[in-house]
C-alpha cells in the first residue's frame, strides 16, 4: 500500500453488482482465488433482478430448478423450490440464503452505486469512485450489471406533471403499492406487463392497458411441485445440470422432432398443442427451424394466434391482441398465467396505441386520440435499455480516457461478450455478445464466472494484464451478426436489437449459438492461452499492490 494518505485503498478486484452474477463472482474470485476483493451494489440487499423487480406477478421463466446455481452440490441440496416458476419474494429469499450461505455480505458495499471507472493506463489499475464517495483502486474490474437492469421510461408529455402515482416495473416500491379500488394503467405488454397484468386486474377496481404492440405469450402451467419431484430432482440434480448443459438455452425441453416440413400438419399441429399443454419456453422448440425458418415460424405463429382468438370474446379486443407483423419468438417469448382471459373480465380494457400514440399524460390520465382515460396509477411496464444500458449511464473509461459510450457509438463490441478492447483487466458477466439473454441466465452466468476466474487466475500467476485484440474483438463482433443473420430475430423490433431505445443502433446484441457453441469456443480461447487477448506484463511499479492472499479482509 502507498505512503500517500491521499492514496485510495487497493484492492486485488472490484465487482460492480450483487445480483446473481456479481454474487458469484464474489465468491470465486475471494474464497477460490483467495483475492482481496470488494462488490458495490447500488441496492440494499443483494439479489439484482429479484431486488428491483417486485411487481404483482414478477417470476422467473426458466423454471426454478434450473434457475439456480449448480456449482456446490450442498447448496443444491440446501434449497426447495416450491413451485414450476419461483415467484420474486422466493427467488430474493434464495439470493439471500445463498448470500448467508457464503458470507458474502462482509465484502459488499450495499446502497452504493459505481458512478465511474477510470483506467489508469499507467499504473494499469481501475480507479473506482462511487455515489458514496468511496474511491478504490483494483487491478480487475468485474462488471456483473446485467443485461436488464437499466430501465427504460418513455417519453410521454405530461407524465412528470401526472397527479396520481406512477411506477416502473423494474423499480417497484418494497413496501408494494396500493392498487385496491384504484383506476390503473399499465403501458406496456412484454414480460413484465404480461406478468402483471392478471395480478393488477385482481386487485384495481380498473384497469386499462395501452399496447403498442401486441406480444406473443404461451402458457407458463406453472404449480406447485410435488414433494415427490422434489425428492427426484435432488437424487438426479448433477444429470439433469447434465442435460441442461447440452440444450442450446441451458434448458431441459424435449427435443423437437424434427424441421416443420418434416412434419405432416397434423404432426405438427400435435407438437404444438402438446407444447401448448406443458407450458412453458419449450414451445420455442416445437420445431428445429421454429426460429430459422419463415414457414415453419408462421405456422406456430398461427397456432398462437388461433388460441387467442378462441379465448378473448370480444373480437375487436382479441384483433389487437393478436401479433400480426414480426415472428413469433423473435420479441422475447412471454410465459404467463390467465393473460388472455384477463380481458374477458369486465373491469379491464384495452387502448391500442399503435396507430394513435399516447397524446399526453394529463394531470388525472392517460390522453390517447382524443379520449381522456381517468387513473390514479400508471405502471411503466416499458423495459430496459437492455445490455448496454448498464454501462454508457456509468462514467466507464477504457485506455485513453475513452469512455465506452464512444466505443460503443455504433452498437456494442466486445469479445466473447466478456472482454472489451481499449478496457484491460475488465471482464463483463453476460456482457453483449455472449449468449446470456438467449439462454437460462443462471447457466450463462456460472459459465462466465468460471471462466473470468480461471482467466484472471492465469493472469496472477503470470503477472500480466489482459486486453481483448481488435481484429479478435472484430472477428468475434461478426461472427455473433453472421449467426444472427441466419435466424429470424433481426426481423422483429425488439429489445435484443435495441429497437426499443429511440437512437439506440439496431445490432443484434447476444449470440445466437447456443451455450454448448459458445462454451466450446470460450474453453479453446483458454485452452489455446487466451487466445485473442494481447498479456502484458503488470510491471509492479511501487504504486502496485502484490496480491494479498487474504480473504478475510474488509478494507
Ligand atoms: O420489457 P419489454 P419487459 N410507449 O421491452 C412497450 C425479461 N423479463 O420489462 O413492443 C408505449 O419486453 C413496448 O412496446 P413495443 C425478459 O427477457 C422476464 O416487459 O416496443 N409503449 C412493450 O410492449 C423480457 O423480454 C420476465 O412496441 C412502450 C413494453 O413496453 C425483458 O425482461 C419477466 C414504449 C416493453 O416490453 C423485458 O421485459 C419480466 C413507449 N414509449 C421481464 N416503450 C420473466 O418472465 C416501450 N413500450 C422471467
Amino acid at each position: 500500500m502507498s505512503n500517500n494518505p491521499r492514496e485510495p485503498r487497493h484492492l486485488d478486484a472490484v465487482v460492480i453488482g450483487a445480483g446473481f452474477g456479481g454474487m458469484y463472482a464474489l465468491h470465486r474470485l475471494r474464497d477460490d482465488l483467495g483475492m482481496d476483493v470488494r462488490a458495490f451494489e447500488a441496492g440494499d440487499g443483494v439479489g439484482g433482478t429479484w431486488y428491483w423487480n417486485r411487481y404483482p406477478g414478477a417470476r422467473c421463466d426458466a423454471e426454478s430448478i434450473l434457475y439456480s446455481y449448480s456449482f456446490d452440490q450442498d447448496l443444491q441440496d440446501s434449497w426447495t423450490w416450491s413451485e414450476r416458476y419461483a415467484a420474486q419474494p422466493e427467488l430474493l429469499a434464495y439470493a439471500e440464503h445463498v448470500a448467508d450461505r457464503f458470507d458474502l455480505r462482509r465484502s459488499i458495499d450495499f446502497g452504493t452505486r459505481v458512478s465511474a471507472a477510470h483506467y489508469d493506463e499507467e499504473r494499469k489499475l481501475w480507479r473506482v469512485s462511487t455515489g458514496t464517495g468511496t474511491e478504490v483502486l483494483a487491478r480487475y474490474l468485474v462488471t456483473a450489471l446485467g443485461f436488464l437492469s437499466a430501465s427504460q421510461s418513455p417519453d410521454i408529455d405530461g407524465l412528470a406533471d401526472f397527479g396520481g402515482e406512477v411506477h416502473h416495473t423494474g423499480h417497484w416500491p418494497h413496501e408494494g403499492v396500493d392498487l385496491d379500488g384504484k383506476r390503473v394503467a399499465v403501458i406496456g405488454t412484454g414480460s413484465s406487463g404480461i406478468q402483471a397484468i392478471p395480478e393488477i386486474a385482481r386487485q384495481a377496481a380498473h384497469l386499462t392497458v395501452f399496447q403498442r404492440t401486441p406480444h406473443f405469450s404461451v402458457p407458463a402451467r406453472n404449480r406447485p411441485l410435488t414433494e415427490e419431484e422434489v425428492a427426484r430432482v435432488r437424487a438426479d440434480y448433477p444429470a439433469l445440470r447434465a442435460e441442461a448443459g447440452e440444450n442450446a438455452a441451458g434448458l431441459i425441453v424435449a427435443a423437437a422432432p424434427g424441421n416443420a416440413a418434416d412434419l405432416s400438419p397434423e404432426e405438427r399441429a400435435a407438437e404444438l398443442q402438446r407444447r401448448w399443454e406443458a407450458g412453458g419456453l419449450g414451445f420455442l422448440s416445437s420445431f428445429e427451424d421454429f426460429l430459422m425458418d419463415e414457414d415453419a415460424n408462421a405456422t406456430a405463429a398461427e397456432f398462437v394466434r388461433e388460441r387467442i382468438q378462441e379465448t378473448v370474446r370480444d373480437a375487436r379486443t382479441a384483433e389487437l391482441l393478436t401479433p400480426a407483423d414480426y415472428p413469433i419468438g423473435t420479441k422475447r417469448i412471454c410465459l404467463d398465467t390467465g393473460y388472455y382471459e384477463t380481458y374477458n373480465r369486465d373491469d379491464v380494457s384495452l387502448v391500442s396505441i399503435r396507430e394513435h400514440p399516447i397524446e399526453r399524460v394529463t394531470p388525472t390520465g392517460v390522453r390517447v386520440n382524443g379520449v381522456d382515460h381517468e387513473v390514479d396509477v400508471i405502471v411503466l411496464a416499458t423495459g430496459f435499455d437492455a445490455f448496454t444500458g448498464p454501462y454508457t449511464r456509468m462514467d466507464l473509461r477504457g485506455r485513453g480516457g475513452r469512455p465506452i459510450s464512444q466505443a460503443w457509438e455504433e452498437g456494442p463490441r466486445s469479445y466473447l461478450g466478456v472482454a472489451v478492447a481499449g478496457f484491460p483487466n475488465m471482464f463483463t458477466i453476460t456482457g453483449p455478445g455472449s449468449p446470456s439473454a438467449l439462454t437460462n441466465v443462471l447457466a450463462s452466468i456460472e459459465q462466465h464466472v468460471d471462466w473470468i476466474t480461471d482467466h484472471i487466475g492465469y493472469l496472477e500467476e503470470s503477472g500480466m494484464v489482459a486486453e481483448a485484440e481488435e481484429a479478435a474483438q472484430d472477428a468475434w463482433v461478426d461472427h455473433v451478426g453472421e449467426i444472427a443473420s441466419y435466424t429470424l430475430y433481426p426481423k422483429a423490433g425488439s429489445w435484443y436489437m435495441g429497437a426499443n431505445v429511440p437512437g439506440k443502433p439496431r445490432v443484434f446484441l447476444p449470440y445466437a449459438g447456443g451455450l454448448p457453441l459458445y462454451r466450446e469456443q470460450c474453453d479453446k480461447v483458454a485452452a489455446e492461452g487466451y487466445t485473442g487477448f494481447a498479456h502484458t506484463p503488470r510491471e509492479c511499479g511501487p504504486a502496485h499492490d502484490p496480491v494479498r492472499k487474504n480473504p478475510n479482509s474488509s478494507y
